[in-house]
């Protein structure tokens, strides 16, 4: 398949490359953060988006060097950054198999000189039935470096709260869904109250994924949600458009 052997090189040719999307701190306004989302640049297709791509790196075994790529280009421009911003990866189900994957990405780390204490990793619910086991021992390993664990997509997957307590997270990532119907559904706002409370209760910090307006913003900052990522902060930005970014915050 063409797609397929195009991953193949679009690796070591550089194709595969971090885009950025803002993490807003609903209470102070700032920006907190940056989450790491992967793009193909492909020479005559153009941007291809990770839906496209990242099944195909998992079914052939390609997501590991794929993803490691990213995080090497991500932690070399993001050690450049203001010390406090953050960065957050997603990880698939696929790599939490890889009893090494812990210690490749504190190589990475190592290797770019970016802190694992501003590394946050994003893992969804499905990721994580498979081998809880193996899945407890990586997550421990890089918690032990001082990295952030945050559950991503809640309210998607099944036995969200069984979840919430088989690893430590630090942090629950509200599912776009939820928040893009938030001021159009009564159901989804019942649910992101809930969640926010759950959230509370089990002193977990919330980020809203999926912010497209200044109304769903502030609903957020009312009940509590401590941050928010989305459309309404800016599309996903390139390295040279972070750069832009930051330069112009100065
Ligand atoms: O950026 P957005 O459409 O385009 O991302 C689509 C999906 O791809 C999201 O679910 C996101 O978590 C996932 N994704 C984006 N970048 C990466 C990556 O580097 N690794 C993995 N495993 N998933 C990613
Ligand atoms: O699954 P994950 O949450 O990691 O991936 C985020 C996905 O959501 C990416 O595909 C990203 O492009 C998309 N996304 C992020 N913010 C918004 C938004 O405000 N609206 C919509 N429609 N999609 C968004
Ligand atoms: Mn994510
Ligand atoms: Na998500």
């Amino acid at each position: 398949n063409e797609l397929e052997n195009g991953l193949r090189t679009a690796i070591p040719r550089g194709e595969i490359v971090p885009y950025f999307e803002q993490q807003i701190d609903l209470t102070t306004n700032r920006l907190h953060g940056f989450e790491v989302l992967a793009r193909w640049e492909h020479p005559t297709r153009g941007l291809i988006s990770p839906e496209q791509f990242i099944p195909i790196a998992e079914e052939t075994g390609m997501i590991a060097d794929l993803s490691l790529s990213i995080m090497r280009q991500a932690f070399l421009t993001a050690r450049d950054w203001d010390p406090s911003l953050t960065v957050s990866i997603n990880i698939s189900p696929w790599q939490l198999r890889d009893a090494w994957l812990a210690q490749k990405i504190i190589k990475v780390l190592a290797e770019t000189g970016f802190p694992a204490s501003r590394l946050e990793v994003e893992i969804t619910e499905s990721a994580l039935f498979d081998n809880l086991a193996l899945a407890q021992s990586i997550v421990g390993s890089l918690k032990n470096q001082g990295t952030k664990l945050a559950l991503d997509d809640f309210g998607t997957g099944y036995s969200s709260l069984a979840h919430l307590r088989a690893l430590p997270f630090d942090r629950i990532k509200i599912d776009k869904s939820f928040i893009m119907s938030l001021n159009s559904s009564a159901d989804s706002a019942a649910i992101v109250n809930a969640i926010i409370s759950l959230g509370e209760s089990l002193n977990l910090p919330i980020t809203a994924e999926g912010v497209e307006d200044a109304a769903v913003e502030e609903r957020l900052r009312a009940a509590g949600c401590a941050k928010a990522q989305g459309w309404y902060y800016g599309k996903p930005l390139s390295m040279s458009g972070v750069r832009r970014l930051l330069a112009e915050r100065r």
